[in-house]
């Protein structure tokens, strides 16, 4: 029996989701056009996907494992247990404004218009300080927005800041801080726990080894 594991197809987790693999010595290879591989010396398959699809997989079962960033697992949120953090692709979804504004509190947003391609958590966040917004959904290019006049602020993914800084925005508050985690179904059964287990080991180890 293989433990079925998805990770990111291409983009900021896929090379250290395989290196993190390699690292527990699992002799798996990047994707390349394949969608999914057959780890030669762990019982382990893993699956390529966009990393948008990858708590669903997980909550339905058809992939036992998952490693994906906390702010896809929380915006889509589905019923995947976050079993280890991994400590790469760390980000945080901050709100920013042009840099010219006076932003002081969360209550500069009142009224205004956020783009965002986490609508969800953007949601949640103005509910919890009971402020009324309107939320511009933008799957790509959020930064762009209050530029051209689409939004007032966004609320969107940083890690170093300079996409913000080169379009006139400012981080002015962060709503969730991120980085990949490895997720499980709900409901494994014996043969697959121990897997998860062993392989569970090895990222412990990897991950004590680099501390
Ligand atoms: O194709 P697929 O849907 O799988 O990939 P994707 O394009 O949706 O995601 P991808 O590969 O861009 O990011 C995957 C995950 O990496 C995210 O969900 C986060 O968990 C994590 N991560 C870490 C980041 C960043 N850092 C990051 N900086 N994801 C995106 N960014 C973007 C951000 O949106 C902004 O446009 O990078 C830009 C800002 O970077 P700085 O350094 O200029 O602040
Ligand atoms: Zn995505």
């Amino acid at each position: 029996m293989n433990l079925k594991l998805a990770i990111q197809k291409s983009g900021r987790l896929h090379e250290d989701s395989i290196k993190l693999l390699n690292d527990c010595g699992i002799a798996v290879k990047s994707s390349g056009s394949h969608l999914r591989t057959v780890a030669d010396n762990f019982p382990l398959e893993v699956y390529f996907l966009r990393d948008d699809d990858i708590p669903q997989y997980v909550e339905d079962g058809v992939a036992h494992i998952g490693i994906v960033g906390e702010n896809v697992l929380y915006e889509k949120e589905k019923k995947a247990a976050i079993i280890e953090a991994l400590g790469f692709g760390k980000c945080r979804l901050s709100i920013a404004v042009k840099k010219t504004d006076e932003y002081g509190t969360a209550h500069f947003l009142q009224g205004k218009k956020i783009a965002t391609s986490y609508p969800v958590l953007t949601q949640k966040f103005l509910n919890e300080n009971k402020i009324d917004a309107e939320i511009h959904e933008i799957s790509g290019s959020v930064e762009l927005a209050p530029g051209i006049g689409l939004a007032d602020a966004v609320c969107d993914l940083v890690s170093s800041g300079s996409t913000l800084f080169m379009n006139g925005l400012r981080e002015v508050q962060t709503i969730l801080k991120s980085q990949a985690v490895l997720v499980q179904h709900d409901s494994l059964g014996e043969d697959l726990l121990k897997i998860v287990g062993q392989l569970l080991f090895r990222i412990r180890a990897v991950k004590r080894a680099k501390n």
